[in-house]
């Protein structure tokens, strides 16, 4: 498909930026050709730098769930630029921030705002750490907790797309006392409490695991993670900046009834601002500086417009009927797209949980990154070329989840699986 500007920015940024890029994956690298640029986004629905239309599957990444540009959510912002940009002081908006989530996330007596997801997740392990005076932190193979050192351990999203699941640049020491297991497997991680369960500070969990494709937790895997940390007097904390918000008002906590010790959230709460929080019991959150001794602060932490952004998407979501919309529009996607699969004779899956999803080059069902890494990717980048010509901008790795927002409409899944199928059909090898 030729999109002469998008290219020509490509080559521009290419002598200026790593990769072009300001994050990975975006580059385009898994799949080849270039990124394209966008002009704008409305609703479910990017412009390229050619002008060029797309029905959108990334949305950001997850944060736009309500569509890009919602009008509500602009002109909170815009209101909020006129008082200030930044104070780097409180503000009532953070407060009724916190509020709101608090009383979305019963797992949360109180949080702290951060400006990203990578910040939450080092943030709370931190704290995790701190509260048992413990070091060891369990994760599973193929989730990914953002670029933080210890977490770049058999790492997904862009590292596992690009080959580097253990980044250069961590020094051994401070992986030593990360450990890693299999995903869904529940009897590994007895094991390990069994051989080091007084060292372990806390497991990590992608509860519905977005960063190796859309993996879902087997029955029991997420239950048996808390209570093994129950027993052992470690934190379970769940990584839901991917799934906070978008599975349930309450994250896949509320949508799978579980109270992990501690929560990170990002993406969707924060309304396509840069905005991430981490939190968790009083007794927990108690430690963290000025009322306790682990250190962590920043500037741009609870920043004005992002939380104004932020509690604007939350209330919307409130809307009755929000999170069966998005599941009607994504067992559609997912029944249109398994059809195509079927009749084009693919060996392939798709996998979702409510308004993420992902169709796999392999035969499924996808339970772990053993399974995912087996998927046939040179396929996937075909199959991908084969959207993006067809005007569907899908997530540029096998190993990445796709987004619905309430913006899409039935006419735009409807021709999304017409692209999949003859999508399919060219990405014959
Ligand atoms: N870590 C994100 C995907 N899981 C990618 C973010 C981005 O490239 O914007």
């Amino acid at each position: 498909m030729s999109d002469p500007q998008s290219e020509a920015l490509f080559r521009e940024a290419e002598a200026l930026l790593p990769g072009g890029v300001n994050s990975p994956v975006r580059a385009f690298r898994a799949v080849g050709g270039h990124p394209v640029f966008v002009e704008k986004a409305l609703g479910a629905r990017i412009f390229g730098a050619d002008g060029r239309e797309y029905i959108d599957y990334i949305g950001s990444w997850g944060p736009a769930i309500l569509g890009h540009a919602e009008p509500h959510v602009v002109k909170a912002v815009q209101d909020a630029a006129s008082l200030g940009l930044s104070f780097g002081a409180p503000t009532e908006r953070e407060v009724r921030f916190a509020k709101a989530v608090i009383e979305r996330y019963p797992s949360m007596e109180m949080l702290r705002c951060v400006s990203s997801g990578t910040e939450a997740t080092m943030s709370a392990l931190r704290v995790a750490r701190g509260y048992t005076k413990r070091s060891v932190i369990v994760k599973f193979d193929g989730a990914y907790h953002g670029h933080a050192d210890a977490l770049l351990v058999k790492a997904g999203s862009g590292a596992a797309t690009f080959g580097n699941p253990d980044s250069a640049g961590v020094p051994e020491g401070m992986v030593a006392t990360t450990a890693t297991l299999p995903y869904n497997d529940v009897p590994a991680l007895k094991a390990l409490f069994s051989a080091r369960g007084r060292d372990i500070a806390a497991v990590i969990v992608e509860p519905v695991a977005g960063n190796m494709g859309c993996v879902p937790p087997a029955p029991g895997f997420l239950a048996g993670i808390i209570e093994l940390c129950d027993a052992n007097g470690a934190l379970a904390i769940f990584d839901e900046v991917m799934t906070g918000s978008r599975l349930s008002r309450s994250g896949a906590q509320g949508l799978y009834g579980l109270r992990p010790h501690m929560t990170c959230l990002g993406k969707v709460v924060g309304g396509g601002m840069p905005l991430a929080a981490y939190g968790g019991s009083r007794q927990v959150m108690q430690c963290v500086a000025p009322l306790g001794a682990v250190y962590q602060a920043g500037t741009l932490s609870g920043n004005p417009l992002a939380v104004t952004a932020g509690l604007v998407t939350l209330e919307r979501l409130d809307a009755p009927g929000t999170y069966e919309r998005l599941e009607e529009l994504g067992a559609r996607l997912e029944a249109g797209m398994a059809s195509a699969l079927r009749e084009t004779a693919t060996p392939g899956c798709v996998q979702r949980v409510g308004s993420m999803l992902t169709l796999f080059f392999h035969p499924g069902p996808v339970t772990d990154f053993r399974a995912a890494a087996a998927a046939d990717t040179a396929r996937f980048s075909r199959f991908h070329a084969g959207l993006l010509a067809g005007g569907v901008y899908w997530p540029p790795s096998q190993f990445e989840a796709a987004f619905l927002s309430l913006a899409h409409t039935e006419a735009d899944v409807d021709r999304t699986i017409t692209v999949v199928r003859t999508a399919l059909e060219r990405s014959r090898g």
